[in-house]
């Protein structure tokens, strides 16, 4: 693979995700429109100069005809993309299915589903069958353009059972998985009929990565207990082979989001919400419109602050922007009924002719928008009732350089760990304790907002996504040297 713009040929990184970083959308017979998104992983893997990365994903559109296959398939390599072709059936039974409704929630302590426990019982063995099918399709496009010293770094829930796969099609294969979830105690992962079979699956990696110590404690607990093998300071260990297992907290590009403050148009947008809300504190809660960002809860617990404290009633506005995702699922549907009744309620409660106290919009902001909003707010609210890291408390902090703004974070969030001694932390089930960490937010001095504020405007900006990256292929790649010499010996 000579690489003729920059010298040396660089080592080729194969990022293997359930969706590309690029949405795709069918104009023609053979054309096609592609938008790249500009998500975190995307930023982090550009910002990896000494490896070349391809990325092998679905690309979120149903293509039936060869013709269209063949057509997407080059348009993608423009963007150095490969695409796996999911039919709608396995789209249903895998994404929705599988990852969806089973993985996802358990992860997130929400449990298994329990509707009628023999329906889903009878459906989970199907959903799994077509959760292992989907993941060995990756498998054989990863197989298809792998070469010799290629590194594989497989994400997420998603693909469990890839990195066995792809240790059976080669077995020197370098294969690194990381999960963006949190990862749960070992006593809820083994409620999952499929248990072991998925541990053992990720166990074939050379090394697994988690946001968190506590997750990979768990990961490294669920395999003893369940597996009965044997957990070391540095991973799992079975029958003389290791797997390593370690923490490697995800960062966002910090500049990006500091470079987007000074842009015409967005110093624009600031001046005109600051006009908007002048005299009011604004809150704010940028999150996916799902049971895990505990939106309703934060929204009562706001509810409970004006309650208790007429006096800010005029003097404060929350602006919730939750964007809808997975609007087909019924349980969904009923979050966003009830998000919609809770805020009504309130708006009629505490609203006046002129203003109510809370905004919420159903939907995603462009980044500029959000760049601004992240800018003018005083108070952000992020209440996950659990989540992998959380970049909206990075984003958030990353745009606040002049306000110096406080965060209000979830115990539960990975990024407590991290932003835990600048934010107020809070138990997002505890109304009461939420409702009162507004009032301290509001009450806080100028002093301590600032000391705060530096403590974690220095982590978000030394521990970024790029930096996130190249410390796990690098880990990735020494791992597989050192696994070789050691057999070597
Ligand atoms: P998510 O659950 O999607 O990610 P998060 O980490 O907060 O959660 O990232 C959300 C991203 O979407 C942010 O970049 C945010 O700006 C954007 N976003 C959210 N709402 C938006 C809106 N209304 N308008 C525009 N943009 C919006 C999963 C895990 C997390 C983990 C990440 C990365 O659930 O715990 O931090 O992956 O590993």
């Amino acid at each position: 693979h000579a690489n003729q713009d920059d010298g040396p040929a660089r080592q080729r990184l194969l990022v293997v995700a359930n969706r590309l970083p690029v949405s795709a959308v069918r104009r023609g017979e053979e054309s096609w429109t592609l938008e790249m998104s500009a998500g975190g992983l995307v930023s982090a893997l550009l910002g990896v100069k000494e490896f070349e990365a391809r990325w092998i994903g679905w690309a979120g559109v149903n293509v039936p005809d060869d013709a269209g296959q063949r057509s997407l398939t080059r348009a993608l390599a423009e963007k150095r993309c490969i695409p796996v072709f999911l039919d709608e059936e396995i789209v249903h039974q895998y994404y929705n299915g599988y990852c969806n409704n089973i993985l996802w929630p358990l992860f997130h302590y929400l449990g298994l589903p329990q509707e009628d426990r023999l329906a889903t019982t009878r459906s989970f063995q199907s959903q799994f069958a077509a959760y292992k099918k989907a993941n060995q399709m990756f498998a054989d496009v990863v197989g298809k353009h792998y070469e010799e010293g290629d590194v594989v770094w497989c994400h997420d829930y998603h693909l469990m059972f890839l990195p066995k796969c792809l240790k059976e099609y080669n077995s020197n294969m370098k294969v690194g998985w990381f999960l963006h979830t949190p990862f749960p105690s070992s006593e809820i992962h083994r409620t999952l009929p499929s248990r072991s079979e998925l541990l053992r699956s990720v166990l074939a990696a050379d090394l697994v990565g988690f946001h968190t110590y506590d997750y990979a404690r768990h990961f490294v607990s669920a395999c003893t207990r369940i597996l009965g093998l044997e957990g070391t300071p540095e991973g799992v260990e079975d029958q003389g082979r290791l797997t390593r297992v370690s923490a490697f907290p995800i960062g966002i590009d910090s500049d990006r989001f500091i470079r987007a403050l000074e842009v015409p148009q967005v110093k624009e947008h600031i001046e005109e919400l600051k006009e908007r809300f002048a005299g009011r504190k604004v809150m704010l809660g940028v999150d996916r419109l799902d049971m895990i960002k505990g939106i309703p809860q934060k929204i009562l617990a706001f509810e409970k602050f004006l309650e208790e404290n007429p006096n800010w009633r005029d003097k404060v506005v929350l602006l919730q922007i939750a964007v809808p995702t997975r609007t087909d699922v019924p349980e969904y549907q009923k979050l966003t009924s009830q998000v919609h009744e809770i805020v009504g309620r309130i708006n009629g409660r505490f609203g006046t002719l002129i203003a109510v106290p809370i905004h919420h919009l159903d939907r995603s902001l462009d980044f500029h928008a959000l760049c601004a909003l992240y800018a003018v707010t005083d108070i952000a609210l992020v209440t996950s009732l659990r989540d992998g890291m959380n970049l909206v408390s990075y984003e958030f902090v990353a745009c606040q350089d002049v306000k110096k703004g406080v965060l209000i974070l979830s115990e539960f969030a990975g990024a407590a760990q991290s932003l835990g001694a600048g934010a107020i932390l809070v138990n997002p089930w505890n109304i009461t304790e939420v409702a009162a960490s507004i009032g301290q937010a509001l009450n806080m001095t100028a002093e301590e907002r600032e000391k705060r504020h530096k403590h974690n405007f220095t982590h978000v900006t030394t521990h970024t996504a790029q930096e996130w990256a190249e410390t796990f292929v690098s880990e990735l790649n020494d791992t597989v040297v050192e696994a070789q010499l050691r057999t070597k010996e």
